[in-house]
């Protein structure tokens, strides 16, 4: 552990930190946009993760700093209704893991921590989930719980409905339970994940387009807003065909070409274009993971293009920068690439075969960052090859 973190520490709270939490963020390979409609999705752990230090209080008082420059910690009382700060601020994901595990699991017991990433934030990595998972991973240990990772893993997604995205559970499923060296393929209704090697010759390459998605802002109006149009789609499909009210979009998907006629029927505007994409995006899911599983990259790539082809058209949730990004990755060799995490700015991921990784590089920094001003992106962070991790982890500090 870092000493200069534990020194740190002490300085903020005037005692030695007992445990540190490694939580990973993620990102997806294939399946934008569909977690929340239940549908699998292929998440990757990324070797960047938020680390959480923390020391048991015996009160039920949370103190939460960070590291990162310019934001303030904050105090709170374990409760049934922790009162959040304002909108977009970080320790609200402290406060709804808080808030999950007094409700969910009867934790009374406080702590202080310190937080450092190590993953950028705001960047559709997923920073925000792994630091919800990290805080509710370190309560559970002061309070001693045992906790099955699948049950908890469905608990942390509805935590983080607290800061008002009505995200769905990829991010906090593929951080408690990811494997190294794997991609996880994870269903939902019951959540089930399933791990897939990844081929060693082949590299994932994220790519920041510089635009930041600030989750609290236009970015979570816009996130809600294409959820609700895929449920009114959902919705009108079913009803039209006779269906129960509550069907799912998987049960809807099984009818077959009867639920695309009748789509085109009733749909129209950005619910058809929401519909088109759930669809289209889920099967090119299940192509994805059987082109992965025969080591047949080239179909795998041509998917990931497919997929933001969609998004940006059909679910408009694309940029110029991004879809600049892709295009300037795949030109230069990539297997295909994508937008990743949410969109509206944010990354893209590419894969690469390792002998082509340099290609990629090189010309996403002559093309893409040296025009926007930054000489070097992988110095800068913009720009990285990440290793497929395993899940969250609590270590005890010696
Ligand atoms: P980001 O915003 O990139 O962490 C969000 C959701 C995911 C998923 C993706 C889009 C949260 C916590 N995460 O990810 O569940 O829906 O968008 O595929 O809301």
């Amino acid at each position: 552990m870092d000493p200069q973190l534990i020194a740190e520490f002490r300085r903020r709270f005037r005692a030695a930190p007992s445990h540190v939490v490694r939580a990973p963020g993620r990102v997806n390979l294939i399946g934008g946009h569909i977690d929340y409609h239940g549908l699998p999705v292929l998440p990757v752990a990324l070797d960047r993760d938020v680390r959480l230090l923390f020391r048991p209080r015996t009160d039920g008082v949370v103190r939460a700093q960070t590291c990162a420059a310019g934001l303030a910690g904050a105090s709170f009382e374990l409760a049934t209704r922790i009162p959040s700060a304002e909108l977009g601020d970080w320790s609200n994901y402290v406060r709804g893991a808080a808030q999950s595990m007094v409700l969910e699991r009867g934790v009374d017991r406080g702590l202080d921590l310190l937080v450092n990433s190590t993953l950028p934030m705001a960047v559709g990595l997923s920073s925000s989930s792994a630091l919800a998972v990290a805080a509710s991973l370190a309560l559970a240990r002061v309070n001693d719980l045992e906790l099955d990772r699948v049950e908890f893993a469905g608990q942390m997604a509805v935590a983080e409905r607290y800061v008002g995205t009505q995200g769905g559970g990829m991010d906090q499923a593929v951080c408690l339970l990811a494997l190294a060296g794997h991609a996880v393929y994870v269903e939902f209704l019951p959540l089930t994940v399933r791990p897939i090697a990844l081929p060693s010759d082949l590299r994932v390459v994220v790519a920041h387009s510089l635009e930041r998605v600030e989750k609290s802002g236009v970015a979570r109006a816009a996130y809600n807003d294409r959820r609700r149009n895929g449920e009114l789609a959902l919705a009108l499909v079913a009803s039209h065909l006779g269906l129960a009210p509550n069907t799912s979009y998987g049960e809807l998907i099984n009818q077959g070409d009867i639920a695309r006629q009748a789509a085109a029927q009733v749909l129209s505007g950005s619910a058809a274009g929401c519909f088109r994409h759930v669809v289209s995006e889920a099967r090119r899911v299940a192509e994805a993971v059987a082109a992965l599983e025969s080591g047949d990259l080239v179909t795998l790539g041509g998917l990931m293009d497919a997929s933001h082809e969609s998004l940006r058209e059909n679910l408009e949730v694309s940029t110029p920068a991004l879809d600049e990004l892709v295009a300037v990755a795949r030109r230069a060799g990539a297997l295909g690439c994508r937008l990743t995490g949410a969109g509206f700015g944010g990354s893209a991921v590419a894969l690469v075969a390792a002998d082509r990784v340099d290609d990629v590089y090189a010309a996403l920094a002559k093309e893409y960052y040296q025009p926007r001003g930054v000489a070097d992106p992988v110095s800068a962070g913009s720009l990285f090859t990440c290793r497929a991790s395993g899940a969250a982890t609590v270590e005890t500090l010696g």
